[in-house]
């Protein structure tokens, strides 16, 4: 589905406010200093193109944003994620891999209104999405017990939630949609009670952590691919948190019983195999937050670096 292997689009994203602790908005700046792109471009081989430089997007954010429907921050995260799927579909559409370094993991509002649109245009094609996680994401507005929109991406993508109001998330129009039967978890541990009901509701393909005990990393990614389909495009977009902390400890909402580092890496490996890659998000990489600070936060940006080189086609013979 891309026109071609060589091209990377890559969206550098320093952006925090979809929930409440600072620092995530420097991961990307982090995980670019330790040497990621030039990974990519130099041991890969891939042409770069979009921006070396992270965005802040200070120039979008409002002077004051009081909560709107429960939302914390409203204004400022509908307005970046307006500017990064204009970002993600400017490199989507070219037919370029689009990779995103986030920020908290509202800014995948953006980064798959972005690349659907894109996909649509150029292909006449839905694009799936593999959201691997902790957390299911997909609580509506008035569903949150926190406010946090990273917990709300799902429910706007998806059109569980809609808003009419263009400055609150109103952009997000039909073509930027997800379809609900193109989307499969893998990964999920720690899922609000109202998000249970919304999958189940909606008969959402979830893979728990308890199915890759069940049944292996291996059979839940062939059951996760089968169901989306083997002439779909998909959008990966990876939460560090879904790692067991062992691995990603620098993250904003750690989770105890999570994947082994060779079990993202699996999904990101397997995801590559099948050709059908367009875009990649890997976010909630946190460089403040680790319990034991140094080697912690190393730890959790050398296995996002891993996780990104792998659905880039590291490991592959
Ligand atoms: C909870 C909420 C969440 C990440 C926490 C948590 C959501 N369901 N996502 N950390 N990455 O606040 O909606
Ligand atoms: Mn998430
Ligand atoms: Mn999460
Ligand atoms: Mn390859």
């Amino acid at each position: 589905f891309l026109k071609s292997q060589e091209d990377l689009g890559v969206v550098a994203v320093g952006f925090s406010g979809g929930q409440g602790k600072s620092g995530v908005d420097e991961g990307p700046q982090v995980l670019i200093e330790s040497g990621l792109l030039t990974q990519l471009s130099d041991s890969l081989g891939y042409k770069l193109h979009g921006d070396d430089k992270v965005h802040s997007y200070a120039e979008l954010l409002p002077q004051s944003d009081e909560p709107y429907r429960g939302m914390k921050n409203p204004l400022a995260v509908s307005a970046v994620t307006r500017r990064i799927a204009e970002q993600t579909y400017e490199q989507s559409r070219e037919g370029r891999m689009t990779l995103t370094l986030g920020g908290d993991h509202s800014i995948a509002i953006g980064t798959v209104a972005g690349v659907a649109k894109a996909t649509r245009e150029r292909l006449g094609r839905e694009t799936a999405v593999i959201w691997v996680d902790a957390h299911a994401d997909i609580n509506r507005p008035e569903d949150s017990d926190s406010g946090n929109i990273h917990g709300m991406p799902v429910a706007f993508l998806t059109g569980l939630a809609t808003e009419e109001k263009e400055e609150y998330f109103g952009w997000i129009k039909d073509d930027m949609r997800l379809n609900k039967r193109k989307l499969v978890y893998i990964g999920l541990r720690d899922v609000d009670q109202a998000e249970k009901v919304i999958l189940r509701e909606h008969g959402i393909k979830a893979f728990s952590m308890f199915d890759i005990d069940r049944y292996g990393i291996g059979r839940v990614v062939e059951m996760a691919l089968a169901h989306i389909g083997s002439d779909t495009p998909i959008h990966l977009s990876f939460d560090v948190d879904a790692l067991d902390p062992q691995w990603a400890p620098s993250t904003g909402t750690p989770v105890r019983g999570g994947l082994t580092l060779r079990e993202g890496d699996f999904i990101c490996e397997s995801v590559h195999q099948t050709g059908n890659l367009v875009a990649m998000d890997l976010v909630e990489v946190n460089p403040q937050l680790a319990q034991d600070q140094l080697v912690g936060v190393q730890e959790t940006i050398r296995a996002g670096c891993s996780l990104v080189r792998c659905a880039l086609g590291e490991s592959l013979l």
